[in-house]
């Protein structure tokens, strides 16, 4: 470990900041250029406990960066996960108010909702299936707080993975009898298609990325719990949109889902 716990909240200061004020920060890694993915984790846990002190409930987790599409556009090479509070759900019909966020973007995702906790080394996609209620379509709005959207994997995960805010469509399904790896998808905006993906763009497998998910917890001690909603990934890139614009995610089977933006 190479920063102290004052410079660990020095980091978690500049986050926040840049979140409440709406402002673009300066990558961590200009200032820290070893910081760690662990000291990034822990960056991103003082974050939420903050919130939580601020009497935000931490509602589920999301994962970051499981298609290659998002691995590409953004030049890193593995996933990442962040934590999901009270504020960030939007309700769907309620408009994202663009004048609270940066530079957000949207992005087509499987959301599920577990009944069950589930925590451990070795967790597979099949008990992720077995320990899920619900699925759901969701569209995540990330708005990273580095300017002009640019960082490295340590300073994403500093910053809680880009987490804003997040849409989750009115119709759960039960996975049985789903094949969510096949299940395609059509990205919308504006009436417009901007791209088609399949459930396989994340990792193979939604349920694979979560089963990751649970594995990367379980190595800082903390797990995930039923009741919780997990974001699985972004199976496409994601798109920019400014007040008025309408965004929606089709999905096979699962529905659709939909955001409308206001000033
Ligand atoms: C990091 C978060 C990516 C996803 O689903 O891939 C993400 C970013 O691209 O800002 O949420
Ligand atoms: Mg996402």
């Amino acid at each position: 470990m190479s920063l102290t716990p004052e410079q660990l909240e020095q980091c978690v200061d500049i986050v926040e900041h840049g979140e409440a004020e709406r402002q673009e920060i300066d990558r961590l890694t200009e200032q820290y250029p070893n910081l760690t993915m662990e000291e990034a984790y822990d960056i991103q846990q003082r974050l939420i406990a903050r919130k939580q002190e601020q009497g935000q409930r931490v509602l589920g987790r999301k994962l970051g960066l499981t298609s290659r599409a998002k691995q590409q556009m953004m030049g890193v090479h593995e996933p990442t996960y962040g934590t999901l509070v009270d504020y960030m759900l939007i309700n769907e019909g309620e408009p994202v108010c663009y004048s609270e966020l940066i530079h957000p973007k949207a992005e087509p995702e499987i959301a599920f909702y577990l009944k069950e906790d589930l925590e451990g080394p070795a967790v597979t996609g099949a008990q992720v299936l077995a320990a899920t209620e619900y699925v759901f379509p969701a569209l995540e709005i990330i708005d990273s707080r580095y300017r002009d959207f640019k960082f490295t994997l340590v300073d994403v995960i500093a910053d809680n993975s880009s987490s804003a805010r997040y849409v989750l469509g009115g119709k759960p399904s039960r996975v049985t009898d789903l094949d969510l790896s096949l299940m395609g998808m059509v990205f919308y905006k504006n009436g417009e298609i901007v791209d088609t993906a399949a459930g396989a763009a994340v990792l193979g497998h939604p349920a694979t990325a979560v089963a990751w998910l649970v594995r990367k917890l379980h190595e800082r001690g903390e797990k995930l719990c039923k009741g919780d909603v997990v974001l699985s990934g972004a199976l496409t890139g994601a798109i920019d949109f400014r007040p008025g614009d309408i965004v929606q995610a089709h999905f096979e089977k699962l529905g659709s889902v939909t955001l409308t933006c206001k000033e």
